[in-house]
């Protein structure tokens, strides 16, 4: 039987999508171990562990390969430490898979790391594009004063891989402000705890970069949301 078409309002302004088949968000408390700063978090979360960091609307008419999952996806502002507030970051379980970003409102990053440790990051305001090709790992990242908004779509085979962050360490997907050169946004060099088997080198200068002590053996985000 075919799927019957529908019509979805995209509202940039609340950052919802009209007739989305779920909802759920992330809070505060959820996001254990994504930030460099783990005093920072600690205390944040102490202090407001429930505060929503972002909200994701998606619907997804047919689980068949071939098909579509589109949705939104709401970030409030804010910063753990100099960080600013970013989603878990995953790569798609099937790997194969690409993804479209698109900005509806607020100020935001989209950074990607492919299986060789290349980093790349896409500027997302309204109105940008952002295509993540297949077997990029990606996060986004809300660098603004207000709400990122951003639609998306992609395969509805694709999955999420959430392991991978752990696994990768993925240093090189992750942001902080630099209020002293005026940057925005900086990123750090790739530097997993065990190169994984695909990629090529890891120099011991961008293994001492890599500051973060990830708590992957404290909690895994899995591969639910
Ligand atoms: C799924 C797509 C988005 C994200 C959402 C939250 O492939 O990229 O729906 O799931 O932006 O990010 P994350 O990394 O927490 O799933
Ligand atoms: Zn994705």
């Amino acid at each position: 039987m075919l799927t019957q078409p529908t019509s979805h309002l995209v509202s940039p302004a609340a950052g919802t999508l009209e007739n989305a088949g779920r909802t759920y968000r992330k809070k505060l408390s959820d996001l254990v171990g994504l930030y460099a700063d783990e005093a920072a978090f600690d205390a944040a979360a102490a202090l407001d562990g429930d505060r929503i960091v972002y909200q994701v609307q998606d619907r997804a008419p047919a689980q068949s390969k071939g098909d579509l999952i589109f949705g939104i996806t709401q970030m409030q502002p804010g910063r753990i430490g100099d960080e600013y507030f970013l989603t878990r970051g995953h790569i798609h379980a099937t790997g194969n898979r690409p993804e479209i970003y698109y900005g509806e409102a607020g100020q935001g990053l989209m950074l990607m790391e492919s299986p060789e440790g290349e980093t790349r990051i896409i500027e997302i305001q309204p109105r940008v594009m952002c295509y993540v090709p297949p077997f990029w790992i990606h996060r986004a990242i809300n660098v603004g004063q207000d709400a990122l908004v951003m639609t998306f779509m992609y395969p509805s085979d694709s999955g999420q891989d959430y392991g991978v962050m752990h696994k990768h360490r993925a240093c090189a997907a992750t942001s902080w402000k630099t209020p002293d050169t005026g940057k925005k946004f900086q990123t750090r060099p790739t530097a997993p705890a065990q190169p994984p088997k695909f990629r090529r080198s890891m120099t011991a200068e961008t293994a001492n970069d890599c500051i973060r002590p990830h708590r992957s053996h404290r909690r895994s985000s899995g591969c639910c949301n």
